[in-house]
């Protein structure tokens, strides 16, 4: 039986077929992102596309399809890892059921701050991460900002874990996320982002929780104008190539590749900070009724089974506790 998932990925893979001239490498690497143009992520991969352009004469560019035209990130995701795309950028959830690794750093309540959160990414705890993306087929390059994903809703101020009781609250496409919205004693409806606005208008979900910026570009706190600062979860976007695309470069281009990857976050952070205040202020101006939680604890503690459940081997056990110790 043909799936719509199944139907959804062929018409994705249509649409790039004028662009892919199937088995032609001198055409651009073609990449993708939910989010639309302008968005920090989309700008950080045009700026590398630029980067990559200018270092190897227009050898090497990017030609980007934003704004999730090609369908969800998982979707996104499987075709990638099978060719037919060649750049991704992906939040780290829809990884986390393909790659243990990834459950790390989307581990809620992790990262105690932005700095702590970037000072492990940039160091021997990313680069693991990353690696451990190789054998799905997937060459991770490189991690962006997401920010602090924080809980809204249709409702009412969330202030403890009992104001989320009964709620209905969409989250990523992970297991984990669902397990962590249940230890708070809410029910969790997984799904895509593009499904999110309409889901909050018509009252089959309660609430999401997401950044500033997504809260914003989704159009989500219209419908939902509770906006309550839980900070639950950190973890990252992750920019991955195909690890078929990556082994027809030649080293020096893989190198060039990972260079102009590497030069795009600190662009990508510049960007991310400013939009990240910049929804912030036209939100408030808009009416959207933010709070303070004083008791994060309340919220924290709820996750150690969370936590138990999802941190399994030894490796995972390590990379928590080399996280942990940082001092940032
Ligand atoms: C955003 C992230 C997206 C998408 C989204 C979601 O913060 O940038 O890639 O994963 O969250 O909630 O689905």
């Amino acid at each position: 039986m043909t799936t719509r998932r199944q139907i959804l990925i062929g018409s994705a893979s249509a649409a790039l077929l004028p662009a892919c001239k199937a088995g032609n490498l001198n055409r651009p690497l073609l990449a993708t992102d939910h989010h639309p143009e302008g968005y920090p992520t989309v700008a950080a991969v045009r700026h590398m596309g630029e980067l990559l352009s200018a270092r190897t004469d227009g050898r090497l560019n990017v030609k980007m399809f934003a704004g999730g035209q090609l369908g969800s990130e998982r979707d996104t995701l499987e075709i990638t890892t099978f060719g037919g795309l060649d750049i991704n950028r992906v939040a780290i959830a829809p990884l986390n059921a393909i790659e243990p690794m990834t459950i790390v750093p989307s581990l809620p309540f992790l990262f105690r701050s932005t700095a702590h959160m970037r000072m492990a990414l940039d160091g021997p705890a990313g680069d693991e991460i990353l690696a451990s993306l190789k054998p799905h087929g997937l060459i991770g390059l490189c991690f962006y900002d997401s920010g602090e994903r924080c809980f809204y809703n249709t409702k009412k101020p969330i202030l403890t874990p009992e104001d989320m009781k009964g709620m209905k609250i969409r989250v990523q496409n992970s297991d984990l996320y669902v397990s962590m919205i249940k230890a708070l004693g809410a029910d969790a409806t997984p799904m895509s982002l593009s499904e999110v606005y309409q889901s909050l208008v018509q009252g089959v979900i309660d609430g999401a929780e997401n950044n500033w910026p997504s809260y914003q570009s989704g159009g989500h706190y219209t419908p939902a104008p509770y906006y309550s600062l839980t900070r639950h979860v950190m973890a990252p976007e992750v920019l991955v190539m195909s690890a078929s695309r990556w082994e027809k470069l030649s080293t020096g281009d893989r190198d060039i590749v990972m260079q102009a990857a590497k030069e795009s976050v600190p662009f990508m952070r510049d960007l991310w900070d400013k939009r990240v205040n910049d929804a912030r202020a036209a939100l408030l101006g808009e009416g959207v009724k933010a709070n303070e939680v004083a008791d994060l604890s309340a919220f924290s503690a709820k996750m150690k089974p969370v936590w138990d459940r999802y941190v399994v081997t030894d490796r995972q056990k390590a990379l928590v506790k080399s996280i942990e110790n940082l001092e940032a």
